[in-house]
């Protein structure tokens, strides 16, 4: 068996589908990167821009580099019920209501790394962090498409689908394109609740749900809090409508938590940071924190919950984290309760008393 054969055999083994891309992506995508870079799409998310020429060149790097076996890993499991007690209100994205898949994954590429050495080769594997353009690489298996929504996705499995990448040593030759059958459908166009679809496959971070609650680290701008809804962690409103995902597949011996799929937000104020981490040990949320998880939280029951919020309220506005006390803050002025927002103003720093500020001309 060649090397590359034997990979695909033992990456199935071990739950993924694993399919071939040649290390050179086509001019296209490595073109899109960059123009999604130069309109600022990136957002607050800096390691984007840091070295884009690595990212779009990884075999300047790795020069044994000549294929990219890519993993992907189904995550499309039924809802677990929501459990009793506690204040759970919000949605969190599918991926999230199961251990953290960088930790489950990162051990599989150790050892496909290792099969690597033992074939006679190098080898480089990544999820997610890594330097690689991990959709484009998808797509150029051929093996599935990217859909509007700039997801990768499968007729057989749509697009709730992680992904993974091991850059190898060994050629392989370049499939045929996967045909796009997105079709006419524009259903995560319309469905995307920020309008963050910009073009078709282009996603503008700025805009995007997900980046609002999971990767940004600041406050969250007023105008988009109507569009966050109730999405407490990321968001699926592109998926959740893609007719692809009708198809997609669960796992093996993987059965989402409840407690992360419906967590109680009451929990994100009792507890210290340190007890949030040892309570949510191995799930994504502990890479955010629980300020952010705390700030999100205010933002849901807002629009979802008032009368919870206003029970939750004191709490808040006197949480350790300045990021909290603000969000809170600007909260209270949106519940029609500008007098303990007032209170707060002293307990907060030069951006916090600008976002109250902000808040009473938004929501006054
Ligand atoms: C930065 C990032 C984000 C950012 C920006 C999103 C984005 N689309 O760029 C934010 C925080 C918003 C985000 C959100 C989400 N993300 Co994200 N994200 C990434 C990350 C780290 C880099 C993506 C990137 O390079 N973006 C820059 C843009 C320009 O590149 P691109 O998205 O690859 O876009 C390519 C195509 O769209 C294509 N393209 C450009 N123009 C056109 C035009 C047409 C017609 C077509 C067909 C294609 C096309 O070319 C681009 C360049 O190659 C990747 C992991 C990785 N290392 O690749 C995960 C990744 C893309 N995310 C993933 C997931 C699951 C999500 C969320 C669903 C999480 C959630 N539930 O909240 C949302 C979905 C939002 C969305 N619709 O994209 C998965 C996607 C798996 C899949 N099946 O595709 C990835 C691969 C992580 C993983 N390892 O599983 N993410
Ligand atoms: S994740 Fe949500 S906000 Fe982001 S593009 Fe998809 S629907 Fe829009
Ligand atoms: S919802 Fe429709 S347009 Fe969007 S990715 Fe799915 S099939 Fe394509």
């Amino acid at each position: 068996m060649n090397p590359l054969a034997e990979l695909i055999v033992a990456a199935e083994e071990r739950g993924f589908e694993a399919h071939v891309a040649p290390a050179e992506l086509p001019e296209a995508r490595r073109r899109a990167f960059l123009a999604w870079l130069e309109r600022g799409m990136h957002a607050g998310m800096t390691y984007m821009a840091r070295n884009p020429e690595a990212r779009l060149h990884p075999q300047r790097r790795f020069p044994w580099f000549k294929s990219a076996l890519v993993l992907s890993l189904p995550y499309g499991y039924a809802p677990p019920p929501r459990p009793a007690g506690g204040l759970r209100r919000g949605r969190v994205a599918r991926y999230a209501w199961v251990r953290d898949y960088h930790l489950r994954t990162e051990p599989h590429l150790r050892a496909l790394e290792e099969l690597c050495g033992r074939l006679g080769g190098t080898c480089r594997g990544y999820v997610d962090h890594g330097p690689v353009l991990e959709t484009a690489y998808a797509e150029a298996t051929g093996a599935g498409w990217i859909g509007r929504n700039g997801l990768w996705l499968q007729v057989r499995g749509g697009s709730y689908q992680h992904l993974a990448v091991l850059l190898t040593p060994w050629e392989a030759e370049t499939p045929g394109p996967h045909p796009d059958r997105c079709g006419s459908c524009r259903a995560c166009v319309a469905h995307c609740p920020t309008g963050a679809i910009v073009a078709d496959g282009v996603v503008d971070a700025r805009r995007c749900v997900s980046y609002w609650t999971i990767e940004h680290r600041g406050l969250v701008p007023l105008e988009l809090w109507e569009g966050i809804g109730d999405w407490l962690f990321g968001c699926d409103d592109c998926q959740t409508v893609c007719p692809w995902n009708r198809f997609a597949r669960a796992p093996k011996g993987l059965e989402p938590d409840p407690e992360l799929a419906w967590p109680d937000l009451e929990a994100f104020f009792t507890l210290s940071n340190r007890a949030f981490a040892r309570r949510y040990a191995g799930s994504t949320f502990v890479r955010s924190g629980r300020p952010r998880l705390a700030r999100n939280a205010l933002v849901v029951l807002t629009g979802r919950d008032p009368e919870a919020l206003g029970g939750l309220l004191p709490r808040a506005l006197a949480d350790p984290s300045p990021l909290v006390r603000a969000t809170a803050a600007a909260a209270a002025v949106r519940l029609g309760r500008p007098a303990d927002a007032e209170r707060t103003l002293a307990q907060l720093d030069d951006a916090g008393r600008a976002y109250v500020r902000q808040a009473s001309e938004v929501f006054g």
